[in-house]
């Protein structure tokens, strides 16, 4: 039995067959320009193949805001149907063979089929999140005063041995990685210490990366606030910075473009973290206000465009060495979350092909010289050169698709799986 619905690859190439020559039309005409800026076009396409990033499994249903959501037919009922739509994703885009697993939100009886069914559909599993941040069912211990922070100890074991479990259940599916959120903090001035709170924070990380096996990681996620509205206690990266310090080798900094203020200049964190050698990765997503996990790069995409920058430039100094997670960490109360993150993973490739196109000699030149507005036009020439063409020929040579969200629609994905997942 078919158990669930997939775009039949002999679809996609029909549906890429109506295209294709307007695709090569563009790209002949960008590979032109860009040769007359020395820069060989297939090089750029070989070099955005191997960008990946990872879909998170929470993104794949519909998120809500604290007035409501409005759930879409067809949105996974497990994980193995998570992995499903994150397939269909790749399948389009072949820039998503990884998924970002949230325990317990994702917790199945049997891992090993779990892991087989991802095999079978080309996945491997990205960093593992816990979850302290909400009570479950037959808790013992509630986290409504904070979980690794806590001041009561108990409730801080808890949270431990619950990361210990995600650890586990990681190494069941093959990850190598663990990411730790916590919402801690207080609401009002006195509530907590300030001081202790980070302490017995750092202490319980401690407990974790005890546990952490020889090759993962550990990654920390700061976020100014929300939930908490006084105080943070994982607040920002020069926290993360001094925690993962004091923690150790394998603990790093992971980077959620929407935990940071307005007017933030994240593009400086993110260089900061690299001289540090504490940068681990992404939650790749776009905000307006605060904590929005909008598509990426649908408000800022200069911005983003100014942070693969400077992680091309440390790839550039320090070779394979430079690995990061690149994890998408999105909520989608408006949009179909398959078309959101299709578009998200079309973003992300569009954004780190201008990064490619940047013409490194001539900004160094420009910055040796202080000449402002050419070492700010190099910027400009990169980012906006239209590399929709490029992107489009790196997914049709790996498989994909040149117009995802085309071939997704036409195929009658959602009606589908809508059908299928209400029987
Ligand atoms: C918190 O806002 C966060 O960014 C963390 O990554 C969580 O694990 C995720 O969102 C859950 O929604
Ligand atoms: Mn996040």
């Amino acid at each position: 039995m078919v158990r669930h619905f997939a775009i039949d690859d002999d679809f996609l190439e029909k549906q890429n067959k109506k295209v294709v020559r307007a695709l090569k039309q563009d790209f002949s005409a960008l590979g032109r320009k860009l040769a007359r800026r020395k820069i060989d076009i297939d090089k750029i396409v070989k070099k955005l193949k191997y960008f990946k990033v990872a879909v998170p499994s929470w993104g794949l249903g519909t998120g809500g805001t604290r007035f409501g959501s409005f759930p879409l037919p067809g949105q996974p009922r497990d994980v193995l149907e998570k992995l499903d739509d994150t397939a269909t994703i790749n399948q389009l885009t072949r820039a998503t063979p990884l998924v970002s697993l949230h325990i317990p939100w994702d917790k199945t009886d049997d891992y090993s089929a779990l892991k087989r069914h991802a095999k079978k559909l080309g996945l491997s599993f990205d960093a593992m999140n816990s979850n302290t941040f909400e009570d479950q069912p037959g808790q013992k211990h509630s986290y409504k005063y904070g979980s690794l922070s806590n001041a009561a100890k108990a409730v801080r074991e808890q949270a431990v041995a619950h990361n210990l479990e995600v650890i586990d259940i990681g190494k069941k599916v093959g990850s190598k990685a663990v990411t730790v959120w916590i919402a801690d903090g207080s609401n009002f001035p006195g509530q907590d210490s300030l001081s202790e709170s980070f302490e017995r924070y750092i202490e319980s990380l401690h407990q974790i990366y005890k546990a952490l096996p020889e090759d993962w990681t550990m990654f920390i996620e700061y976020k100014p606030f929300e939930p908490a509205f006084y105080y943070t206690v994982l607040a920002d990266w020069g926290s993360a910075l001094m925690a993962s310090t004091e923690v150790g080798e394998k603990c790093k900094v992971l980077v959620d473009l929407g935990h940071h203020l307005p007017g933030t200049n994240i593009e400086a964190i993110v260089a900061r973290l690299i001289k540090a050698g504490k940068l681990g990765g992404f939650h790749l997503n776009d905000n307006h206000y605060a904590d929005d996990d909008l598509t990426a790069a649908s408000i800022y995409p200069y911005r983003l465009f100014r942070i693969f920058h400077e992680l091309i430039i440390a790839g550039k100094i320090q070779g394979r060495k430079f690995q990061l997670a690149y994890m998408i960490d999105q909520s989608h109360n408006l949009k179909d979350p398959v078309e959101a993150l299709i578009q998200t993973a079309m973003e992300l490739q569009n954004i780190w092909a201008k990064a490619l196109l940047l013409d490194h000699k001539k900004l160094r030149s420009a910055q040796r010289n202080n000449d402002v507005v050419m070492a700010e036009m190099t910027l400009k020439e990169a980012f906006n050169t239209d590399t929709r063409s490029l992107t489009a020929m790196a997914r049709r040579e790996a498989g994909g698709a040149i117009d995802p969200v085309g071939v997704y629609r036409e195929s009658g994905y959602r009606k589908k799986i809508a059908k299928q997942r209400a029987a």
